[in-house]
C-alpha cells in the first residue's frame, strides 16, 4: 500500500488541533493543592537523569516538585524537565493502537492490530528469509525495555538485524573507551568535577544540553579552577571560558594532537604514568610530531599561541579532567577524536586519581544503560560481544536456547536504512526512534521508509516517523512503567511507575511481549512486570563488563542509585571506573591509539565553501516530538534559524531575521537568520528538533565513521544566499 504521510493528518480528528499544547492557565497552581501522591523518580529527556518527584492525582501526572536529596541534582532541573509533567495528558497522546487504511489510519483494537503485525512479520520472513526484518530500539527507553528489544529480535524473530538510536549519538565515545580501557562508560562520577584545576570541554554546549553539568563545572571554578572550551560556536559556557578555542568544524583531531605535539616537545608528560600504566606510546608520540602548533593553528583556525597555552594549562595541572560530546563525536572520524581525547589523560597521567579523568556526556536519558544489554547491533547483555562464543554460551543458557540459534551480528542504524533503501530489508519494527527527522540526508531516509512493505512502530505520540507505519502501536511514556536507566556518571537508577497509561495504551513491555506470544515465541517472554525482565537481566549480565549482578530496585532506592559493574549483592558499586588507571583489559594496562587527522566525509570546496554543523538548543529535545508539543517550550525557540556571524551576513547583505536559502551537496532549505558574533565566519549553524521543510537533516550526509557508524552530523558542506520568502 502507497505510504502517504498526509494521511496521517486524519488522526488528529481523534485528537483535536493541539500541537502547542498548554494546559489552562493556573493548572499548575491548581494542582499544588489536588495531588494525593508525589512520586520520586527521574526526568525522561536527557542523560543527566535528574531526580524529580511527580505529583500525581487520579492516575494523571499533574506537576512535580523538586527531589532535593537526590545527589546529582539536587533538586535543580532545566526547562525541559520543569515542563516534562505536560506530556502525560497531552491530547496527542496515542490512546488506541493504529491501523493504516486507504483512509489513513484508523484505530484497531489490540487483537487486529498485534495480529496482524504478527502475520506480515513472519509473512516476510517465510518469502525472504529471516534478515528481511528488522528491529529499531532506542535509548530513552528503561533498560528493561532495551535489553527485552535484544531478546525479542534475536529470538522472537531470529533477525540479524537490531540497532538503536544511540547509534546516532554515543558510539563513537563510546568505542574509544573500548579501545583504550576495554569498557564502555564514563570513568568518573560527576563530584570529581569540581576538584579539577582545569577542564577542558570539547565538543559539548553544556550551558544548553547538560545543564546540570554546568553547575559542577561553576563550583570547580569557585574553587580557582581554568575552563578550557574548543568549540566554533562561543556557546553560553564558553562565554565564560578562561581559554576558549574557536576551533574550525571537523579539525579537532588537529587540535589535540597539537595539544599532545606541544606538551610532549615541553617534556610535560608523565613518563612513570605512561610506562606503569599504558601501552603504545611510542607509536603515538611519532604519530603526533606534524602537529607543530603553526599548521595546527593553520588548519583548525586556533591562534598558535591559544594552542600552547592550553597544552600547558592540561599538562602542568595537579588534576584535569576532559569532557566532551557530540561536537567531537558526530564526526566521520568521531572515534579518533576521542581517542585523541584520551591520549592526552593517558600522556599526562590525569587519570585514576582524584579530579582527574575523562568523561563522555551521555546524551539520551538511557543514553548510558541502552547500550550496555543486547539492542546493538554486535552485543550482548553486560556489554558483551556477540562474537564471543563464552558470551553466547552464556547468554544462550539465560535464554533458553541454544548458542547456534542466537543470530551473528547485523547491521547498525543507518546501514539497516540504506539496506531498506537497497531493497534487501523489507519489514521493520521500531520503538523509541524518529529516524526521518533523525538519520542525515533526510529525503533519502524517507525513500526507505515508502519502500518498506511492512512496518510497525511503538510510540505514544504519531511522531513523524510513523506516518509511514501501516501500524502503530500506542505505547507508554516513562512513568508508565517501572525499571532502570543508567545516567551520565554510570549510576543506575530506579525510574518509579507514577501512572498507568492512559485509554487503551498499553506498556511497552507488554506490547513487546504480546507480539512474542502472537509469533509463537511466548516460552521466552514469560514476563508479567519490568521486575521479573530486571531478574533476568542482571543473570545475562553477570560476569561481564556491565554487571548488574549485585543491583536490585531496593538497593538502587536505599543507596540512590549503584555505580556498575556490581558483581554482588554485598557489593557497593563502583563510581571510579578506572582506579588507579587501571584499566579492564586483562594486563590492567591502558592503549594509546594513534589517531591521524582526515579530511571530512562532505568536504568544503569552491561550490560549497562553508562548514554547516547542526546541534540543540535548550528547550528542545532530540527530533522534537515531546517538546514540539509543549508550549512554554516552544515559545522559547519557535522555529529553527540558521545561525550566521555578522560578517558572512554582511558579505551577502543579509541582516537578521532574513530568509537565509541553505543549500548543500543533497539539498537546500530556507530559514530565518539569526545573525551572531558568537559563531566563526565560516561556519553556520542549524538546531535539527524540527521536521519536513525545517529538517536541518535535508542537508547533512550520511558517511559514517568506519568503526563506530555514527554520521558525520558535526561536518557539511553548504553555501548560502539571501531569500525573498520562506520556502524559495
Ligand atoms: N536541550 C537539549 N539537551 C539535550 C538534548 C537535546 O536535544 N536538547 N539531547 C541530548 C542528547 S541525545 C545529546 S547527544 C546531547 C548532545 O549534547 P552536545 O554534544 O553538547 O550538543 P550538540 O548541540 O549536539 O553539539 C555540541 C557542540 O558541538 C559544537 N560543534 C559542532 N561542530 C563541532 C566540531 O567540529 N568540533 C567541536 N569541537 N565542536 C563542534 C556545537 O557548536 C555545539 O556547541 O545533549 C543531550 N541534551
Ligand atoms: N543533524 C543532526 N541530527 C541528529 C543529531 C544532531 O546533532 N544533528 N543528533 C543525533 C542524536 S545525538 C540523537 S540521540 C538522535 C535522536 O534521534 P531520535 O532517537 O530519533 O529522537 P527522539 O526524539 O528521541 O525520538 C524518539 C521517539 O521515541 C518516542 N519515545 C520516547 N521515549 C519513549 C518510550 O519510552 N517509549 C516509546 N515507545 N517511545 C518513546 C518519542 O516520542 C519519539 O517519537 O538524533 C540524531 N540526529
Ligand atoms: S538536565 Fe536533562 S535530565 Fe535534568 S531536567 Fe534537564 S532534560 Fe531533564
Ligand atoms: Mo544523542
Amino acid at each position: 500500500m502507497a505510504k502517504i504521510p498526509e494521511a496521517a493528518e486524519k488522526i488528529r480528528e481523534h485528537y483535536g488541533p493541539h500541537p502547542n499544547y498548554t494546559p489552562p492557565g493556573g493548572w499548575q497552581n491548581e494542582a499544588r493543592t489536588r495531588a494525593d501522591k508525589l512520586v520520586k523518580t527521574h526526568c525522561c529527556f536527557c542523560g543527566q537523569q535528574c531526580g524529580i518527584q511527580l505529583k500525581v492525582r487520579e492516575n494523571h501526572v499533574i506537576g512535580f516538585e523538586p527531589w532535593e536529596e537526590f545527589p546529582f541534582n539536587r533538586g535543580k532541573l532545566c526547562p525541559k524537565g520543569v515542563k516534562r509533567y505536560l506530556q502525560s495528558d497531552h491530547p496527542d497522546r496515542l490512546l488506541d493502537p493504529l491501523m493504516r487504511t486507504e483512509e489513513g489510519f484508523v484505530k484497531a483494537s489490540w487483537e487486529d492490530a498485534l495480529s496482524f503485525t504478527a502475520r506480515r512479520l513472519k509473512e516476510i520472513q517465510e518469502r525472504y528469509g529471516k534478515d528481511a526484518v528488522a528491529v529499531y530500539g532506542g535509548a530513552s527507553l528503561t533498560t528493561e525495555k532495551a535489553y527485552l528489544m535484544g531478546k525479542f529480535a534475536r529470538v522472537a524473530l531470529g533477525t540479524r538485524h537490531i540497532d538503536y538510536n544511540g547509534r546516532l549519538c554515543m558510539v563513537s565515545a563510546g568505542t574509544a573507551y573500548k579501545l583504550a580501557f576495554d569498557v564502555d562508560r564514563s570513568p568518573i562520577p560527576w563530584s570529581e568535577i569540581p576538584k579539577a584545576d582545569v577542564l577542558l570541554v570539547v565538543g559539548a554546549n553544556v550551558g544548553e544540553c547538560a545543564p546540570i553539568t554546568t553547575d559542577y563545572i561553576w563550583r570547580c571554578r569557585d574553587r580557582g579552577g581554568k575552563l578550557i572550551v574548543a568549540d566554533p560556536r562561543m556557546t553560553p559556557i564558553a562565554r565564560n571560558a578562561d581559554l576558549f578555542l574557536p576551533v574550525r568544524p571537523g579539525t579537532d583531531l588537529a587540535l589535540l594532537n597539537g595539544l599532545l605535539h606541544v606538551l610532549l616537545r615541553d617534556g610535560l608528560q608523565n613518563d612513570a604514568f605512561i610506562e606503569q600504566h599504558t601501552t603504545g606510546f611510542e607509536a603515538v608520540r611519532d604519530s603526533v610530531a606534524g602537529y607543530d602548533p603553526r599548521s595546527v593553528a593553520e588548519k583548525t583556525g586556533v591562534p598558535p599561541e591559544a594552542i600552547e597555552k592550553a597544552a600547558r594549562w592540561f599538562a602542568q595541572a595537579d588534576r584535569a579532567i576532559a569532557l566532551h560530546a557530540r561536537g567531537i563525536e558526530h564526526q566521520s572520524k568521531g572515534v579518533e577524536n576521542v581517542s585523541a581525547v584520551i591520549n592526552l589523560a593517558l600522556a599526562t597521567g590525569h587519570l585514576g586519581r582524584e579530579g582527574c579523568g575523562t568523561a563522555m556526556i551521555t546524551g539520551q536519558g538511557n543514553g548510558q544503560g541502552g547500550r550496555e544489554h543486547g539492542q546493538k547491533c554486535d552485543q550482548l547483555p553486560g556489554q558483551r560481544s556477540l562474537l564471543d562464543p563464552a558470551a553466547r554460551e552464556h547468554v544462550a543458557r539465560v535464554w533458553g536456547i541454544t548458542p547456534e540459534e542466537l543470530p551473528q551480528p547485523g547491521y547498525s542504524a543507518q546501514e539497516i536504512m540504506n539496506a531498506i533503501h537497497e531493497g534487501e530489508i523489507k519489514a521493520l519494527f521500531s520503538i523509541c526512534f524518529n529516524p526521518a527527522v533523525s538519520l542525515p540526508n533526510a529525503e533519502f531516509t524517507r525513500e526507505a521508509l515508502e519502500k518498506l512493505e511492512f512496518f510497525a512502530v511503538t510510540d505514544f505520540f504519531l511522531s513523524e516517523t510513523a506516518r509511514y507505519a501501516d501500524v502503530v502501536l500506542a505505547g507508554s511514556l516513562q512513568e508508565e512503567e517501572e525499571g532502570v536507566t543508567c545516567n551520565t556518571e554510570g549510576r543506575v537508577i530506579h525510574i518509579q511507575q507514577a501512572t498507568e497509561a492512559p485509554g487503551n495504551a498499553r506498556r511497552d513491555s507488554d506490547i513487546v511481549c504480546d507480539l512474542a506470544r502472537r509469533l509463537g515465541k511466548g516460552r521466552f517472554f514469560p514476563y508479567t512486570n519490568p521486575r521479573e525482565i530486571f531478574e533476568e537481566l542482571r543473570v545475562a549480565s553477570r560476569g561481564g563488563h556491565a554487571d548488574y549482578y549485585g543491583i536490585t530496585y531496593e538497593k538502587l532506592d536505599q543507596q540512590m542509585g549503584v555505580f556498575w559493574p556490581c558483581p554482588s549483592l554485598d557489593h557497593p558499586g563502583t563510581p571510579d571506573l578506572l582506579k588507579d588507571g587501571v584499566s579492564f583489559y586483562p594486563d590492567g594496562k591502558c592503549r594509546f591509539q594513534v589517531a591521524a587527522w582526515r579530511e571530512s566525509g562532505d568536504p568544503v570546496s569552491e561550490e560549497f565553501p562553508l562548514y554547516l554543523t547542526t546541534g540543540r538548543v535548550v528547550s528542545q529535545y532530540l527530533s522534537g516530538t515531546q517538546t514540539r508539543r509543549i508550549g512554554g517550550l516552544v515559545d522559547i525557540y519557535p522555529e529553527p534559524r540558521v545561525e550566521i556571524h555578522p560578517r558572512l551576513a554582511e558579505q551577502h547583505g543579509i541582516v537578521d531575521k532574513d530568509w537565509v536559502t541553505i543549500v548543500s551537496r543533497r539539498a537546500e532549505m530556507t530559514l530565518r537568520a539569526s545573525v551572531v558574533k558568537t559563531i566563526r565566519p565560516d561556519t553556520v549553524f542549524i538546531p535539527y528538533h524540527w521536521p519536513d521543510k525545517q529538517s536541518a537533516n535535508l542537508l547533512t550526509h550520511r558517511t559514517l565513521d568506519p568503526r563506530s557508524k555514527i554520521p558525520e552530523f558535526k561536518v557539511s558542506a553548504c553555501r548560502i544566499r539571501k531569500s525573498a520568502e520562506a520556502g524559495k
